[in-house]
């Protein structure tokens, strides 16, 4: 039997093979800027609704690979449905983003929360394994789909702040002056992380990756207590389990912590924000070790003539070593889905030289 990983360029960097064709996905690559989604997203009701749909989030999941022929799928969820299942409430609001009712070292939801979860696992986040076995029905073995999770530290982010924040002092306050009861939050946070990864594995994600969108916050005691530690957890027990499925960290904002991050971690392989120079990473991060990103999404709203230059600088950075290109974050909501397009033909073509 041909192993469907020899026809998957994804899934072949990952596994630490250098391919001559560069794969590509997009962090984003569903959402707002696309109209088919906007329309999906109008008739739904409420984000998270859509979240549990799985018909629609299946069908959204898909249509950026039809639309670009990327190489991976990448599941259409979010990092709150986490906390939606422990018991908390969580809602998007237009224009302000994540809404949740604050969690405090003194109210900290954690008795039963993991029961609820594991109830919620069933019911509630059924909807998102189903989602995964329709689109793994539906995709072809060329396009991987990619499961994914938020980091503990980053997720709790939003569970203390209650929503995005700019300064994250309530987290980092609750961090430092009784680390203890926040290690009890962490630790619910990667068990249950671990228990959703799992299932989304069991229902057909070929590659996860772990979102830890805000890693940059913590100096490097805090890097290593809620960042390193909580993942090489959640890496090792995945691996226990399921040692094929490689598993890529993003840990962004990390800068040069970056390299320990992979050592300690066993992450299979990183996702680099733009803020980390090319030639830097290039050089400290081993050959071996396959990189995802960078290129800093403002590139897709500006001229498009400039799009060549800024692609072919990150790409001949990397072109020695197992390499999945990606942006450094996510797609922007105002991004011209023509220049998307331009920016898939870029990869493409760069192939053939
Ligand atoms: O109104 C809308 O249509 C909601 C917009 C939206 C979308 C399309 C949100 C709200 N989440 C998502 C989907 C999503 N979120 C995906 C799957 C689709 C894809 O990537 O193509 C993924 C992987 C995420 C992950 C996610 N959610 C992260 C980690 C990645 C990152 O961007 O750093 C984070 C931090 C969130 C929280 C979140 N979800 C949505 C918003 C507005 C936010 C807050 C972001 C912030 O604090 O800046």
């Amino acid at each position: 039997m041909e192993d469907k990983t020899t026809r998957n360029l994804v899934l072949r960097n990952l596994a630490g093979n250098r391919t001559s064709a560069v794969p590509i996905w997009l962090m984003r690559q569903a959402g707002r800027y696309l109209p088919e989604y906007r329309k999906i997203r109008r008739a739904a009701g409420s984000f998270l609704d859509l979240c549990y749909s799985p018909e629609l989030a299946a069908e959204i999941t898909l249509q950026p690979v039809r639309r670009f022929g990327f190489d991976a799928a990448i599941l259409f969820s979010d990092i709150l449905v986490i906390p939606d299942a422990l018991g908390q409430h969580v809602t998007f609001e237009e224009g302000l983003g994540p809404v949740l009712e604050p969690i405090t070292p003194l109210n900290p939801m954690l008795p039963n929360a993991l029961d609820r979860f594991r109830n919620s696992s069933q019911n509630k986040l059924g909807a998102v394994y189903e989602t995964i076995e329709r689109v793994a029905d539906a995709k072809t073995d060329n396009c991987a789909l990619i499961g994914f999770a938020g980091g503990p530290w980053t997720v709790a982010t939003y569970m203390v702040e209650g929503g995005s924040s700019r300064d994250f002092q309530k987290i980092r306050r609750w961090a430092t002056s009784d680390a203890t009861s926040f290690e009890l939050l962490i630790d619910v946070l990667t068990e249950a992380t671990i228990i959703h990864l799992n299932a989304q594995i069991n229902a057909g994600v070929e590659a996860l990756q772990i979102f830890e969108s805000h890693a940059g916050v913590l100096d490097c005691f805090g890097f290593n207590k809620w960042v390193i530690k909580p993942t090489r957890r959640i890496v090792s027990t995945i691996k226990r389990r399921h040692p094929h499925i490689p598993i890529i960290g993003f840990p962004r904002g990390a800068a040069a912590q970056i390299p320990v991050f992979l050592s300690e971690t066993n992450v299979d392989a990183v996702s680099l924000d733009h803020s980390v120079s090319l030639n830097w990473a290039a050089s400290v991060i081993s050959d071996s070790v396959p990189i995802q990103g960078n290129l800093d999404p403002i590139y897709l709203l500006g001229d498009p003539g400039k799009l060549p230059f800024h692609v072919d600088r990150v790409l001949s950075a990397f072109s020695n070593r197992p390499y999945v290109f990606n942006l450094g974050h996510g797609v922007i909501k105002e991004t011209d889905p023509r220049s998307v397009e331009r920016l898939v033909e870029i990869v493409r073509n760069y192939n053939l030289r």
